[in-house]
């Protein structure tokens, strides 16, 4: 069975969590966009949602099949919200970002009462930092902002390069490498976000909930 197999059976599987009247975050990219399609057959079938999209693209997909948006200026807080991750260790710390949402994303799993994330093994690290530290950065001196990220020793690249990938905020996304061994990512995430300039960083501790993982064979397997 395919990877996209092994996602949509924990995009399924979260769908079993929705209840009638709740009203949902929606995450991004290909895992959360499982979840969507499948949220948009339930809401089809007769099920009363409301949600709040993290992505004008999950927001378009949502769209598309009809399900109730909520004005995100008039809400605060969510009943369950559903989302991928990049990266997931074994204390359910993550690195989320590389669709480039992770603002968004973290504001609606840090009001919802809870995150499920939903994922496929690959994403099950033992240390984080395999993949890139997503870092969303304002544009405006953005020069100076990388060049305080190098002096702690996080080299990386502009998203983009040249023709920077802007994100639904209108910023910039620097993805740096990290250590091999990083021995305390909550320390690092707190002199990140310390940098004038840096919007937030992918890290998400505390976060998530029931996380779902699908298997290759189609099963899954739920940490509570
Ligand atoms: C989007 O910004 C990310 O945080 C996604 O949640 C993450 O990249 C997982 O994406 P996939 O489900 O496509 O692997």
């Amino acid at each position: 069975m395919s990877k996209e197999k092994s996602k949509q059976a924990a995009a399924l599987k979260a769908l079993e969590w929705v209840e009638d009247g709740m009203v949902l975050g929606l995450g991004s990219g290909t895992t959360s966009h499982h979840f969507i399609r499948g949220l948009i057959k339930k809401f089809q079938q007769g099920l009363t949602i409301q949600a709040i999209a993290s992505s004008e693209e999950s927001e378009t997909l949502a769209q598309s099949g009809g399900i109730p948006l909520l004005d995100m200026t008039q809400v605060s807080s969510l009943d369950l919200t559903v989302d991928g991750a990049d990266e997931i260790d074994p204390q359910k710390r993550m690195i989320k970002g590389a669709g480039g949402a992770l603002v968004r994303e973290k504001i609606l799993a840090s009001m919802s009462r809870e995150m499920v994330v939903i994922v496929d093994s690959s994403k099950l690290v033992d240390t984080l930092g395999q993949a890139p530290l997503p870092i969303e950065v304002i544009p405006f001196g953005v020069s100076a902002t990388i060049g305080r990220l190098e002096k702690l020793s996080l080299q990386g690249t502009l998203r983009g390069g040249s023709a920077p990938f802007l994100t639904d905020n209108g910023n910039y996304i620097y993805d740096a490498r990290l250590p091999p061994h990083l021995e305390n990512p909550e320390s690092l995430h707190l002199q990140l976000v310390q940098i004038p300039g840096v919007v937030d960083t992918g890290f998400f501790f505390g976060l998530a909930g029931r996380v779902v993982i699908g298997q290759e064979d189609g099963t899954v397997m739920v940490k509570d």
